[in-house]
């Protein structure tokens, strides 16, 4: 039997939120990609598996920190020292727009065992496994059809990207460079481990999303999150495993609805929902749906704050009543700027699918980041 790991959008470097690690002074959220990232290597040491596939976004940006270099590296390397290989290939997080630019990948190169693959299709062969690498890359289409299953040898494939589901992408992420692939071609292959798309999925019988290793949006919050194992078992059939990392809880409580409910009854509301989803070191957000404005103005700011201080990150969101936020919210504040913003994002078209949500929850995270002065 072979048993292959396959891992997939660990992002590491990625940070977010205010909230620093006691200790080590780092971001949280960036502490907590290396802790999920830690936890596979210790289980992977442990296991010994054929090989480990990293199906892209290693890294969280073509640049990623000092710090997030040396930390991948530290935990690659004990899988170089336990003797198991490990293939990588780069996803759009960590491919740079420019060639000139070079790839952080590049750093990888030369380590025994390690195999990273950044520019285009190439493979790689391990004992009787032949391994059908495709990074990230202008002309993914092409690079794919290069394929060739070898005979005889179990034959692995290797992607980053959406993938065309009866010629319409699905599993889109909604970044701006994200390449979206046809798989119908690909046949012939053992397994064609996926990476991109953040939910485990599987998308054949022979293809499958690992998904991302911690929860990086609240689009995310449903998912479970770790990592595949595939067993090629002898008989010439095969099993696929996941296996859950244990990462921070993320909550998306309920809304507050407050249509029909009096000023008293959605300041109760807010802070029963606050105390019942117990914060204390979990990502939340509450919407609140309908408040009035000067409902809004009348509530206890310092209070929320106080009874979410022990969050990693509590985000109240509001949205207001809509005949009064459109006459009132136009002077020209913080709030206004965001459901501006929102408006515009709704009408905002250019022709090729854009993921609105997805869109607007960047921008907005941007705005809170420029607010907090971060
Ligand atoms: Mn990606």
């Amino acid at each position: 039997m072979k048993r292959i790991f396959h891992i997939a959008d660990t992002h590491i470097g990625y940070t977010a939120y205010r909230r620093i690690e006691e200790g080590s002074g780092l971001n949280q959220r960036e502490v907590d990609t290396y802790n999920a990232f830690t936890q596979f290597i210790n289980f992977t040491v442990k296991e010994k598996p054929d090989a480990v596939l990293h199906a892209g976004d290693l890294f969280d940006s073509v640049r990623p920190t000092n710090r997030a270099i040396s930390f991948a590296l530290s935990q690659i390397l004990r899988l170089s020292e336990a003797g198991i290989p490990f293939v990588a290939i780069s996803g759009n997080h960590e491919s740079p727009r420019l060639k000139e630019t070079g790839s952080v990948f590049s750093l990888f190169e030369h380590i025994p065992g390690v195999y990273v693959v950044y520019e285009g299709y190439e493979t790689i062969e391990l004992d009787d496994m032949i391994i059908h690498a495709v990074p990230h890359c202008d002309d993914i289409e092409r690079e794919k059809e290069r394929i060739r299953p070898v005979k005889d040898r179990f034959n692995i494939g290797m992607l980053h990207a959406s993938i065309k589901v009866g010629g319409k992408p699905v599993f889109m992420m909604g970044d701006l460079n994200e390449q979206v692939v046809s798989i119908d071609s690909l046949t012939g292959l053992d397994y064609i481990a996926l990476g991109h798309y953040h939910s485990y999925t599987r998308v054949r019988g022979d293809a499958y999303y690992a998904g991302s290793t911690e929860r990086f949006s609240f689009g995310e919050v449903s998912d479970d999150k770790g990592f595949l194992e595939l067993r090629l078992l002898d008989d010439g059939t095969k099993e696929v495993i996941f296996h859950p990392l244990q990462i921070r809880e993320m909550v998306d409580l309920e809304p507050v609805v407050c249509d029909g409910l009096d000023a008293h009854a959605i300041k109760r509301a807010i802070k029963d929902r606050i105390i019942e989803c117990k914060p204390d070191n979990k990502v939340v957000r509450l919407r609140v749906l309908g408040i009035p404005l000067h409902v809004y103005h009348s509530l206890d700011f310092d209070e929320f704050k106080r009874l979410t201080k022990h969050a990693v990150h509590f985000e109240l969101k509001y949205e207001f009543k809509r005949d009064e936020s459109s006459s009132t919210l136009n002077k020209s504040t913080f709030r206004s700027l965001r459901s501006e913003f929102e408006r515009f994002i709704d009408k905002y078209t250019t022709g090729v699918q854009i993921d609105h949500k997805r869109l607007k929850e960047l921008g907005l995270e941007y705005m809170r980041d420029w607010e907090q002065g971060d």
